[in-house]
């Protein structure tokens, strides 16, 4: 049974709402918990926005849940679904300790796209290195530093209304990896083959539920998790590296089991890992 950790517990992120403290053993909806009385939050910073959905109670919405509805994807990666006696939908990872929507612009699900991008580790002379202990070749990943919470992560972000999930993996890389926004449409061409070379071969690696802190009992993250391997590092060894958008920084990371890592993002590496028999 998938249960959450990352958004149970504490103040809600950029609020001063308090969670309501859900014991372990309480998170699934299955166990019986009268005494469960979380605030109702939805941030402001919501309310009324283009990319968000309106008030649950308000007459002209009229979602068609647990399925795609028009531009929208209200499908989830994990199963069906249920809802709570106000006809909100219900968190299936548990409780959360705080009903609405917080950060998150729709009910239920909010879908998300994460670039793994990797190449192997290697020496000044360009040797491949291999860990000292297990023998095995080391990955490198590219994280940024997110503004928001200031961990290191994925460059993830939102699946626009409408947007196929390929082109939402290689916009938000560029935006938040290369900084595309900052950049003239002549910078932009010269790094656009290497892009599209390493987005063209892309394996999936993670679809479902993301342990992330802004989940609510009525809205939570999923994710489409693909990696991009430039196994000689040609392709990504022209691309200069700037962060941008919701980044502060962006590195080459290398991977190890005890990365700190936004949400549950080290999940999502380690099948990465395993995939590729790298060091772990
Ligand atoms: C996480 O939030 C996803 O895995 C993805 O990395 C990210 C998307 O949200 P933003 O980066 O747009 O805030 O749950
Ligand atoms: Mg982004
Ligand atoms: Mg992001």
């Amino acid at each position: 049974k998938m249960l959450h950790n990352n958004c149970r517990g504490g103040i809600y992120q950029s609020s001063k709402v308090q969670r309501f403290q859900v014991p372990d053993d309480k998170v699934d909806w299955s166990i019986d918990y009268p005494e469960y009385n979380p605030p109702d939050y939805t941030s402001s910073v919501v309310v009324g926005k283009p990319w968000a959905d309106l008030d649950i109670d308000d007459p002209s919405f009229k979602p068609k849940w647990n399925q795609i509805d028009g531009k929208i994807n209200r499908h989830c990666h994990n199963g069906i679904y249920k809802f709570d006696d106000n006809n909100r939908p219900i968190n299936p990872a548990g409780r959360t300790g705080i009903r609405g929507r917080g950060l998150l612009g729709r009910w239920g699900p909010n879908h998300a796209a994460d670039p793994i991008v990797t190449r192997w580790k290697r020496d000044i002379a360009g040797n491949i290195t291999i860990n000292n202990e297990s023998k095995k070749q080391i990955l490198q990943f590219i994280g940024i530093k997110r503004k928001d919470t200031g961990e290191w992560a994925i460059p993830g972000g939102m699946v626009d209304a409408g947007e196929v999930i390929s082109l939402t993996l290689k916009r938000e890389f560029m935006e938040e990896a290369l900084n595309s926004i900052g950049k003239t449409p002549e910078q932009l061409s010269i790094i656009t083959d290497s892009i599209n070379k390493l987005f063209s071969n892309g394996e999936e690696i993670y679809k479902g539920y993301v342990d992330d802190p802004r989940n609510t009992d009525n809205s939570w993250m999923e994710t489409c998790a693909m990696n991009f391997h430039d196994d000689d590092g040609s392709l990504v060894g022209s691309i200069p590296l700037e962060a941008g958008d919701d980044a502060s920084n962006v590195r080459w990371i290398d991977i190890e089991q005890n990365l700190n890592l936004y949400a549950n993002h080290i999940n999502f590496i380690q099948l990465t890992v395993e995939k590729k028999k790298a060091h772990w």
